[in-house]
């Protein structure tokens, strides 16, 4: 599916004042609540309780309510180059809580996501081993040590396309290339203790099994430190499109290291220098030198609700919510600001904090009707504190689409509709 509403990117540039705005309080007024009236609805019957609902076994895999066939993946046109090469974005919106649902990860692939027989696959360990290995999915499954963590992954073109100004409208488009799942598997250090690594290796080679052949170079010390081969996503196999039956997990780091359909696993003494480290996933900077190597992503929040895709309908008590994750420790803070950065409140953060996972944040906030622009910026266990756009950007120009983990700025105008803008 694409969106026409983003096909025209340029006519969503605007450049606003931050000043003059007093859109709201944080602390919440009066609770929603409803008239002491009946409505219609409570006292009528609905046809829903005239007749028997559907059975058991009428879905044996359960699928969202149909109200909610709105909540899907969704790409952009002018980012879809081809269908087999392509990208498309996590609803964040219409999201909670830090867990993605499996059928609404993003999906990105280079060569399209092949279905791979399990009984087929395997896993080869060799290189600068004692012992080369190679496992089938039962043998990884017999493993002992499996584990389950939760991690963000974020491709680390996200937001790519915000380095030269408001653009996508949307958190979906300008920050749904993450995703954060329950991972099943095994620690990569257990697998390589069994083939034994040689002093002189320093490397890892990761190799998908899809078309596109992807690979790329992870230095042993990340490797055997938190890195994880995942069969199980949330619990259950991973899905077509995530790298069944098994994939290369690097918390913390790039997405594209993350190597889907994951078949061969090689050790060397240097870096490959495979075209994903070189001509992409490098960042070629204002003076023509690039940063290359940049592994990990860095703090990064963004308020998911209210957002273009979610505009805020009603005044008086509304619930401002986000997403926060760092590559670096955990979370330690989430500020808001809803007057474009004059005044900032620390958010409340619900649910688990863990490293390397995604924090869920809330604001209550109390919306008196006039233009806000809100804000969030994530402080992680580092001390590190997220950027403005603008400072990322005196630092790194504006060529490269990757790493942009500026502050993200929403104006909320009277009638609530919502837009993606920038302060200067
Ligand atoms: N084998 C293989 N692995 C791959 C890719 C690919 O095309 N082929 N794409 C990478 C990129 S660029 C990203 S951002 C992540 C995306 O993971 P997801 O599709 O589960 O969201 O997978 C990475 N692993
Ligand atoms: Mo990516």
């Amino acid at each position: 599916m694409s969106d026409t509403d983003n096909a025209n990117p340029l006519d969503r540039r605007k450049f606003l004042k931050a000043a003059g705005l007093a859109g709201a309080g944080v602390a919440a007024g009066a609770l929603p609540a409803h008239a002491a009236e009946p409505e219609k609805v409570i006292v009528e019957k609905q046809e829903w309780n005239q007749a028997l609902g559907a059975g058991v076994q009428n879905a044996p895999y359960g699928k969202p309510s149909p109200f909610e066939k709105h909540v899907v993946r969704r790409d952009v046109e002018w980012l879809t180059a081809s269908r087999e090469s392509s990208v498309n974005f996590t609803p964040l919106h219409e999201l909670d809580g830090i867990i993605t649902p499996n059928g609404l990860c993003f999906e990105r692939h280079h060569g399209g996501a092949p279905v791979i027989d399990p009984a087929k696959h395997r896993l080869m360990i060799h290189g600068l081993v004692d012992k080369p290995l190679v496992f089938t999915m039962n043998d990884l499954k017999r493993f002992p040590g499996r584990i389950n963590r939760a991690y963000f992954l974020e491709c680390a073109a996200n937001s790519g396309m915000e380095w030269r100004g408001a653009q996508l409208n949307g958190c979906q488009y300008t920050h749904g290339m993450v995703h954060n799942v329950w991972y099943t598997g095994i620690p990569l250090k257990a697998l390589l203790e069994q083939a034994g690594v040689k002093t002189n290796g320093k490397w890892l080679l990761a190799e998908g099994a899809d078309a596109s052949g992807m690979t790329r170079s992870i230095p042993i010390e990340k490797v055997l430190d938190d890195c994880m081969i995942a069969w199980g996503m949330n619990g259950e196999a991973l899905r077509t499109e995530q790298g069944y039956p098994l994939r290369l997990v690097v918390p913390g780091w790039e997405g594209n290291m993350w190597v889907k359909w994951l078949r061969r696993l090689e050790i060397g003494d240097q870096a490959w220098e495979q075209r994903e480290e070189t001509s992409k996933y490098t960042d070629l900077l204002a003076n023509g030198k690039a940063r290359r190597y940049t592994w990990v992503m860095d703090a990064k929040s963004i308020v998911t609700n209210p957002s273009p895709q979610a505009p805020l309908k009603q005044k008086g008590p509304n619930v401002l919510t986000g997403m926060a994750w760092t590559g670096r420790g955990s979370i330690k803070r989430v500020d808001v600001t809803i007057d474009g950065g004059k005044n900032w409140h620390a958010a409340r953060i619900d649910g688990p904090v863990m490293p390397l996972s995604l924090v869920r944040f809330y604001v209550d906030i109390d919306w008196n009707g006039e233009e806000m622009l809100i804000q969030s910026r994530a402080m992680d266990s580092t001390g590190y504190v997220q950027p403005t756009k603008d400072e990322l950007r005196k630092i790194r120009g504006v060529n490269s689409i990757y790493h942009n983990n500026g502050i993200q700025t929403w104006l909320v105008k009277k009638n609530g509709v919502t837009e993606n803008v920038e302060i200067s």
